[in-house]
């Protein structure tokens, strides 16, 4: 592990709210990863933007009579306040339309251009002679090939989720007019090039997923296509070196936003940024949809600048998240939005549930609102909530909230220590290797061999050894809120004021003597407040209803 780290998430396309499905897959999993790195003392920093060009986004622009800059300004401040309602913090938010990002794409087109990666070549697109138009992706509808379903983008059918190479009864998406063909110039970036370094790439690095290396393997295998990466539309990044009105395709500009956007944010803190992105360990976190871009696009891409800006060591690559087993689709209302949830529940409920849920794996996942009452009532609610508080109570109550000084270990202190201890590190290590869900189970474990302590040694009878008990378990509290910060970083700050210590002690894990004899704690409240099924038939009711 490098002492530099850059980590960055697929960025939110401006054109519509974020739902739960995105935060499970890519954000949160970043975030928590960010704040653990932090918390060992590496230079991590979290950087994502908005991706605010293509076809999708111009053509929802123009739906609503908005121009697409005010359109995706509006869009990408919703995102930003959506992340920060669920503590998602990034060291640095830009966008994909950000002048920085403009020069770098120009810069490594020409690049890739001079070394013989990129070619023209005519094409034949739909045109619509009522709009002037070329109109390509989903400025034409029609109907699916596959199911048959009417009025479906040429390049995705939000039926059946398929890609369809021709589509039927092709008709203008704005004005309904039947198309005409034409022919068009491109620019195609030759991507079949790249199949060999790309497959020994896949190979050497070790640190990326190997169900994941395996399909894109054998990708490679099938053959590569080169990338058409031109766009006749005027939302979009300039094409260099020629005088046309044509733009790049938006999966050209937008990875470079990692890096450019990397850039800006490292030059303002007086950081070479090339230099660091190269000696830092790169995180790139996506969800599956996004594999291929991923892993073949973009390294070939900088493989064909020459390595300029290293490739990714890790591209944590997490499944779809479904909603009571069913895909979830916004136009079907069959989602749940951020905003709907932070009504009802605290952000670190949901923290909480969905990095549970979520492996480090393709496989999808399920959210279910009577699950999500179980695990919040018995496991964060029941063991973790219980055992902080019935400690803290029992400080104030027995102790006048001074913390007791320890007389002797017995041997179940002593066990209650080293078990500590020996958790941590399976956390330590588990983290390492992106299994957050595991890492949080950790915690879980602690928590609850916490709870048989505690309750075992009955520290609130007089006649027991009472006082090293309760000095262990005000440390095990500490020990738990440092562990718990990257994955609920309000119930963490939380347990910090209850405990009467101050936001550094974060650093300081896996450390049994934080909290020193005499060391007086606040008055103590409950942490949650239990999820009755009344709420939660209210919740399921309204998705029933959508
Ligand atoms: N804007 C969103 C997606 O396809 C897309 C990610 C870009 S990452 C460079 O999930
Ligand atoms: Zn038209």
């Amino acid at each position: 592990m490098r002492n530099k780290v850059i980590i960055t998430s697929a960025l939110p396309y401006s054109n519509g709210e974020i739902h739960i499905g995105h935060i499970s897959s890519t954000y949160l999993p970043a975030d928590v990863t960010t704040r653990f790195l932090k918390q060992r003392g590496i230079e991590a920093y979290y950087i994502c933007a908005s991706d605010d060009f293509g076809t999708p986004i111009l053509i929802k622009s123009e739906q609503e009579n908005k121009n697409p800059r005010k359109y995706v300004e509006y869009w990408g401040k919703q995102h930003i306040d959506d992340f920060k309602s669920l503590d998602i913090e990034f060291d640095f938010f830009y966008s994909t339309s950000s002048k920085e990002n403009e020069k770098f794409v120009q810069y490594v087109f020409t690049k890739l251009y001079d070394q013989g990666y990129i070619y023209k070549s005519k094409i034949i697109q739909f045109y619509c002679n009522k709009d002037k138009k070329f109109l390509p992706d989903r400025y034409v509808i029609g109907e699916c090939p596959h199911c048959k379903a009417n009025d479906q983008y040429s390049d995705l059918c939000e039926q059946c989720g398929r890609i369809p190479k021709k589509i039927n009864n092709p008709k203008c998406s704005l004005c309904g007019e039947i198309p005409i063909k034409k022919e068009t110039e491109h620019y195609f970036f030759k991507l079949s090039k790249f199949s060999s370094k790309l497959s020994t790439w896949l190979k050497t690095n070790t640190k990326l997923q190997v169900d994941v290396k395996k399909y894109v393997q054998n990708w490679i295998k099938n053959g590569l296509i080169d990338w058409d990466i031109t766009r006749d539309i005027t939302w979009g990044i300039p094409i260099p070196i020629t005088n046309s009105e044509q733009v790049f395709y938006g999966w050209f500009d937008n990875h470079l936003a990692y890096i450019s956007s990397s850039i800006k944010f490292l030059d303002k803190k007086g950081v070479d940024g090339r230099k660091f992105w190269n000696s830092a360990d790169i995180y790139h976190f996506i969800g599956k949809d996004i594999i291929y871009h991923h892993y073949l696009f973009l390294p070939a891409i900088r493989l064909g600048i020459n390595e300029e800006y290293k490739l990714p060591d890790y591209i944590p690559t997490r499944g779809h998240l479904k909603l009571h087993n069913k895909k979830l689709s916004k136009s079907r209302n069959w989602y749940i939005s951020i905003k709907q949830f932070l009504d009802d529940y605290p952000s670190d409920y949901l923290r909480f549930y969905l990095t549970l849920i979520t492996q480090y794996s393709q496989d999808d996942l399920n959210f279910n609102w009577e699950e999500f009452a179980t695990v919040i009532n018995s496991e964060l609610i029941g063991n973790i909530g219980n055992f902080i508080h019935r400690v803290l109570k029992l400080t104030n109550n027995k102790y006048h909230g001074k913390t007791p000084t320890p007389t002797r270990f017995d041997d179940d202190d002593n066990e209650t220590i080293h078990k500590i201890k020996q958790i941590s590190k399976k956390l330590e290590m588990v983290m390492m290797q992106n299994n957050l869900d595991k890492g949080l189970k950790c915690i879980l474990q602690i928590s609850a061999w916490l709870n048989q302590y505690f309750q075992h040694k009955e520290p609130w009878k007089s006649e027991s050894n009472s006082d090293s008990c309760v000095f262990i378990s005000l440390n095990a509290i500490a020990n738990i809120s440092i562990m718990l910060y990257p994955f609920l970083p309000t119930t963490a700050k939380i347990i910090w004021k209850q405990l009467n210590i101050s936001e550094s002690v974060k650093e300081k894990y896996n450390k049994m003597d934080i909290i020193s004899p005499g060391h007086d704690i606040k008055k103590p409240f409950p942490l949650f407040t239990k999820i009755e099924k009344k709420q939660i038939e209210k919740n399921i009711s309204q998705i029933k209803s959508n």
